[in-house]
């Protein structure tokens, strides 16, 4: 809680162009919290260098990433949008945190086995300890919910682990936070491998609709998606890959599965497909032509930032200022 209102909180990486997993799963859901919510949604730039950046590229997707949340609907005027680079509080308290997190809770995390594994020759200690980072985020702004997809769930669990283990020691320092993964949110999957997730680092941009991409090409990567040989549209378990385009399907409609199978009903998989790019397209027209009135105006997407950047440090400065003088640090 902060000035008497939960507070949700969540970030995403300027690691890559976004992708329609990103804006589904976890973007979509931010603005369900405007209201009633003290929010906080960070462009994470300090957790994108766990891997490897070109640093023109990481300061274009820092503007666009910001630009981009803007234009999936999110209001400056009632969210606090900043850049997490420009708020100290969220290394320092990570390196306190780094001292309450265990090294074998951070063995386990999947997210960095997948990631050593497919970045082998740069296992370094920041990927290590990610998830840390990630729990001063969240743990700064006394945050109540986290809207995230169903990948992340693994990392909230260790930050409500590290908030107890301090809690235990300080109490009434954190909040525990609770992770939100809404029914939408469910792992948006590949277009050409549906048993992996739709991942915007995926080196095959055959495999991922980006939020950006024209309509003929989101058109033509749905009908270029991997299925199996079967043609009636219809939900099966190990149906990986049609089972996706209904999920993509169903959030862009709103239509449940079973209206999905009595649409497509008689009809093959190559209409199918071709509804879903259309749906999938004209739901992002919209976004799209908002994002690119905002990222041509730098100007204006600085200012934001700024001011994103003190709201955010007056709360995660108090916070701070909490752990220090628990922890017995002279101030
Ligand atoms: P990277 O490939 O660089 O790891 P990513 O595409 O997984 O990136 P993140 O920045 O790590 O994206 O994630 C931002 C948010 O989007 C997170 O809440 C994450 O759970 C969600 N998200 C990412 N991909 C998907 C997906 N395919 N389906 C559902 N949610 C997703
Ligand atoms: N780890 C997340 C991004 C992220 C985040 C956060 C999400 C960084 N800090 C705090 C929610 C809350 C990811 O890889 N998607």
């Amino acid at each position: 809680m902060l000035d008497n209102k939960k507070v949700s909180y969540s970030g995403v990486q300027p690691s890559g162009n976004l992708t329609i997993g990103n804006y589904l799963g976890a973007i979509k859901n931010f603005s369900a919290y405007s209201d009633e919510y003290k929010c906080f949604y960070c462009v994470v730039d300090s957790h994108a260098i766990t891997v490897r950046q070109v640093p023109a590229e990481l300061r274009r997707r820092t503007y666009e990433t910001l630009a981009l949340y803007i234009a999936c609907g999110l209001d400056p005027d009632k969210n606090t949008l900043y850049v997490q680079s420009h708020v100290p509080a969220h290394t320092e308290l990570a390196w306190i945190l780094n001292c309450f997190t265990m090294f074998g809770e951070l063995s386990r995390m999947t997210q960095f086995k997948d990631k050593s594994e497919r970045h082998a020759d740069n296992v370094n200690a920041g990927l290590f300890t990610y998830p840390v980072l990630m729990a001063s985020d969240i743990l700064l702004y006394q945050t109540d919910v986290v809207p995230v997809g169903v990948d992340q769930k693994q990392h909230v669990e260790l930050c409500r682990n590290i908030a107890a283990r301090f809690n235990q020691l300080y109490p009434d320092t954190f909040t525990m936070p609770e992770p939100i993964i809404s029914k939408d949110s469910m792992k948006i999957a590949s277009l050409q491998e549906p048993t992996k997730k739709m991942s915007k680092s995926d080196e095959n941009v055959n495999a991922v609709v980006y939020i950006l991409d024209d309509k003929d090409t989101i058109i033509r990567k749905f009908k270029r998606a991997v299925t199996d040989s079967e043609t009636c549209v219809r939900y099966a378990p190990e149906k990986h890959g049609i089972n996706n385009l209904m999920t993509i399907y169903s959030c862009y409609t709103g239509k449940t599965f079973e209206e999905i199978e009595r649409e497509f009903d008689g009809k093959g998989y190559g209409d199918f497909k071709l509804a879903v790019g259309e749906a999938c397209a004209d739901a992002l027209a919209p976004v799209q032509q908002k994002f690119n009135e905002l990222i041509a105006d730098k100007a204006y997407l600085e200012t934001l930032m700024k001011k994103g950047a003190e709201e955010a440090a007056y709360y995660a400065r108090k916070t701070l200022s909490k752990v220090k003088r628990k922890l017995g640090f002279v101030q």
